[in-house]
């Protein structure tokens, strides 16, 4: 069957931290297929720049981002309303088979694009109300390998870091956003792109 070679392992390893539920795939997706679906996003995603502002300033966000979903799934963070393009082909068919190794459902996808080792996403949690209690968060990653560091929010001695390689998948449950914070670190001797999908379901619209 396709599917069969388009997703090469299964095996998993549990990560043991406290107060977390983390499992990875290293190869969810085999390296062929990971580069194709690479190649293809980088040139299909709608690639937006966003903004914040940090103390009142407005920053550029230091990667490209896209917001896919059903059409129900509209999210707001950093008071910004994000409404959801429909699912592509590819994004669909990488939802579906996740969801059988989760076994959840997901509703919506945020993709960040990371141009190079400059690009980054600062230390937070995915836990906006909209996620509900205890979200699972699948989060799938295709190009240059990249740092992924976690530090629990109480407990500031416990730390963990890994490399989320491409076609790798980490799934992430139970109290992992309540008690910790992750963050991918800017890289500077990294020359190639990365792109993370992170597979979420939204609960519950919120008017912040
Ligand atoms: O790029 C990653 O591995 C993580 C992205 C992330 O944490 C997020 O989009 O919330
Ligand atoms: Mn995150």
């Amino acid at each position: 069957m396709q599917q069969s070679s388009l997703f090469t392992s299964h095996t998993s390893e549990l990560i043991q931290l406290k107060d977390a539920e983390l499992e990875y795939w290293p190869e969810f997706v085999a390296e062929d297929e990971a580069s194709r679906l690479l190649h293809k996003l980088l040139q299909t995603v709608d690639w937006q720049t966003e903004t914040i502002r940090i103390a009142g300033v407005e920053r550029l966000v230091p990667r490209l981002t896209a917001w896919y979903g059903d059409k129900n799934a509209s999210y707001s963070y950093s008071g910004v309303l994000h409404n959801p393009i429909a699912w592509t082909d590819e994004l669909l068919k990488l939802k579906q088979r996740i969801e059988v190794v989760c076994r959840c459902n997901f509703n919506s996808a945020l993709l960040n694009l990371y141009r190079d080792g400059r690009d980054s996403v600062a230390w937070h949690s995915d836990d906006e109300p909209e996620l509900g209690v205890q979200p699972i968060i699948a989060s799938l990653s295709f190009g240059a390998p990249r740092n992924f560091q976690l530090k629990h929010k109480k407990e500031r001695h416990l730390r963990h870091k890994l490399t989320l390689t491409s076609g790798s998948l980490l799934v992430m449950r139970g109290n992992t956003q309540k008690c910790w914070s992750h963050q991918v670190p800017k890289e500077p001797a990294v020359s190639e792109p990365r792109i993370n999908i992170t597979f979420r379901n939204i609960v519950a619209n919120s008017n912040r």
